[in-house]
């Protein structure tokens, strides 16, 4: 196996937690680099040769640089397995364990963003309650389906009876709305899910600071 020479960009509460927490689960060391973490400008000009378009996290491993959480979490797995926080194409929970592991990036994080936009983000003045509310209610919805359809028949994790990527990539956008005090509405099951996962260890490792 190659040895890992992994420094995460990261900034506490975001995406950065992600590929964190995998790296927490896997045993696998890491250094922590932490841009200044100013909307907009985050890193400053220096940090554009990391990722032009400013954002944590970044993940440097050796040579290889790459952006985007969810792109980590499967790089990680896939270079430093094997592990069980991944489904295979041989398990029967294969495509749910897909479905999941997207759907906190591309459906859930539409409306967590525009939430956090219009009730955090933006200067008062330029807040939309109305924007704000279209999310929530999306919200809601998304929640909805966790529980109908995620955690439907007494499931404690998304796929592969086990905790898995998926609910790394679903976790961290409930963290998100827990963080800035959105999590009214949210189904029990959902909440006892969330509970479930930031009661692991490496969570509490990933999220320490
Ligand atoms: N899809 C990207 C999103 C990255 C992203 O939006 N990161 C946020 C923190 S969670 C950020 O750096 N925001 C700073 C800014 O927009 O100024 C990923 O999953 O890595």
């Amino acid at each position: 196996m190659t040895k890992p020479d992994i420094t995460l960009f990261y900034a506490p509460m975001s995406r950065a937690v992600r590929p964190r927490w995998v790296m927490e689960e896997m045993g696998i060391p890491y250094t922590l680099e932490r841009p200044d973490f100013t909307h907009g400008n985050v890193g400053g000009d220096a940090y554009k040769a990391i990722n032009p378009l400013q954002k944590v996290p970044a993940l440097k491993d050796g040579d290889t640089l790459m952006l985007e959480s969810l792109a980590m979490m499967q790089y990680l797995t896939g270079k430093y397995g094997p592990t069980d926080l991944i489904v295979t194409p041989d398990e029967p929970d294969y495509a749910r364990y897909l479905e999941w592991l997207h759907f906190g990036e591309a459906t859930m994080c539409t409306a967590v963003n525009l939430i956090l936009a219009h009730s955090t983000l933006l200067p008062e003045a330029q807040r939309n309650p109305a924007l704000a509310r279209w999310g929530k209610a999306e919200f809601l919805k998304h929640c909805e389906l966790l529980e109908d359809r995620g955690l439907a028949k007494g499931r404690e994790w998304l796929a592969g009876n086990c905790f898995t990527l998926a609910d790394i990539s679903i976790v961290y956008m409930l963290y998100l709305m827990k963080i800035v005090k959105q999590f009214d509405g949210v189904p029990d099951s959902v909440n006892a899910y969330f509970k479930r996962a930031t009661a692991l260890e490496s969570w509490k490792r990933a999220s320490a600071d």
